[in-house]
């Protein structure tokens, strides 16, 4: 199957009609030697997110991995996963869609709210509608990145009674079709000019929080040990979001973020 991609990247891109899932086969072609692919697909059968979670992914996403072995430290590979989520809601504003992230990678419509529900069709009552999320995976020395799979799924042109509750799509939010492919090759390129060198990479943080909804706000994150709440008062080091408990300032590295509202 071809699809016609104008992209001012250097990825080389494998487009699928139909796939497992984008992380799979780019990790596959990460085996295979392989650097700078995009893997696109228009439907994807077994995808997941984090934690083994499933992720629904039906015909009309832009679902995409990118396969990139970069000469970074691997502590440096998290500003990666912050570079997608800018990429993605870059690409949603040029799409019309009034994109935010919540830390670390979740791409949401109608978070602006103070926590709770930020208008009636919010029906998480999370602050937010999810219109993509990020999967990122590596595999390297110590202080090395080997290959960096950032995969990044955008319910694009897709009816969100078809995905699960609390989420919404680029078509539902502008209400009218997207042009998917314009919506990838924007992704991509914002993408690669945010990790294109180390100089880069060093601005993907002042970006992430322009772009950022958790901060300043009251959040719960839980975690592998035990969860923790508070204030978010910034993302730092590289990736990390720093939380204002009642006791002490903590950096959490990893978790699951929850928008609270204001005590
Ligand atoms: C994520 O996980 O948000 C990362 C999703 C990454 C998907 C891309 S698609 C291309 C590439 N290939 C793959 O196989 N994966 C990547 P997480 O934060 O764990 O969120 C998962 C949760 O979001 C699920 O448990 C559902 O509750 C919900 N969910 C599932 N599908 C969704 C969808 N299409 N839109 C919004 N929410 C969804």
């Amino acid at each position: 199957a071809g699809i016609a991609f104008g992209l001012d990247a250097p990825y080389s891109v494998e487009y699928h009609d139909r796939i497992g899932s984008t992380n799979e086969r780019a990790r596959e072609l990460a085996a295979d030697g392989a650097t700078d692919v995009a893997v696109v697909a228009d439907e994807q059968t077994g995808s997941r997110g984090r934690l083994d979670r499933e992720w629904v992914a039906p015909s009309g996403g832009v679902w995409l991995s990118v396969l990139t072995r970069p000469d970074v430290p691997t502590a440096r590979a998290p500003l990666f996963t912050l570079a997608a989520a800018v990429a993605t809601t870059d690409a949603a504003r040029e799409a019309g869609v009034d994109a935010a992230i919540k830390w670390p990678n979740d791409v949401l419509v109608g978070a602006d709210g103070n926590g709770g529900a930020a208008d009636e069709s919010d029906p998480t009552g999370r602050g937010g509608r999810k219109l993509a999320g990020i999967l990122t995976e590596m595999e390297g020395e110590a202080d090395r990145v080997g290959w960096l799979v950032v995969g990044v799924g955008v319910n694009a042109d897709i009816d969100p009674e078809t995905l699960p509750e609390g989420a919404t799509s680029v078509s539902a939010e502008r209400d009218g079709p997207v042009d998917r492919r314009r919506f990838a090759a924007t992704l991509l390129e914002r993408y690669a000019e945010l990790t294109a060198s180390p100089e880069a990479l060093d601005r993907v943080l002042p970006a992430w929080r322009e772009r950022s909804v958790t901060l300043g706000r009251r959040v719960r994150i839980d975690t592998a040990d035990g969860s923790v709440e508070g204030t978010a008062v910034d993302v730092a080091g590289p990736g990390a979001l720093v939380v204002d408990t009642d006791e002490s300032r903590q950096r959490v590295h990893a978790g699951d973020c929850e928008h609270l509202r204001d005590a």
